[in-house]
């Protein structure tokens, strides 16, 4: 069983109400349904879904990852590009870390280009829409 926390940053909670061409249509309600079926369908473990738009809130999640859960898959939103804190907890985190980004942050502004998250993360998605956190539990799922 792979424990898995799905962790979405800043912003995130307004995903289906503004920038769907960016963004998607789906909400992060929809997102997170779509994310515990498949897990459920995979036979991966339970997963547990949080978003904030406070970094020290995203760290104390991660913290409390450590010992408690398996895999983390988070879309940090910009704190990505900004923050040492995240990649910081996450680099004390003993389990699989996949970074996944909705838009392609490469064919975007020069300032989304750069995550510090990658530095830390197993695997990075970016440009799959939402279905980036779905190819993200397929990827654990079939580590095991
Ligand atoms: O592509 C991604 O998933 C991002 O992590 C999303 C972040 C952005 O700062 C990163 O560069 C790339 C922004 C999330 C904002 O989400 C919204 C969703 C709907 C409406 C407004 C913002």
């Amino acid at each position: 069983m792979t424990k898995t926390l799905i962790l979405n940053g800043p912003n995130l909670n307004l995903l289906g109400q503004r920038q769907p061409e960016i963004y998607g249509a789906e909400t992060l309600a929809d997102v997170e349904a779509a994310c515990t079926d498949l897990a459920q369908s995979l036979g991966l473990g339970p997963v547990t879904c949080r978003q904030s738009n406070h970094e020290g809130e995203l760290v104390d999640w991660i913290q409390e990852a450590r010992g408690t859960q398996d895999a983390i898959v988070i879309n940090p939103g910009a704190y990505s590009h900004t923050s040492i804190a995240i990649l910081d907890a996450l680099n004390a985190f003993e389990g699989r870390v996949v970074e996944v980004h909705i838009s392609n942050i490469h064919a975007r502004e020069a300032f989304r280009h750069h995550s510090h998250v990658s530095a830390r993360a197993d695997a990075v998605i970016a440009g799959l829409g939402t279905e980036g956190y779905l190819a993200a539990l397929r990827y654990l799922a079939r580590l095991g």
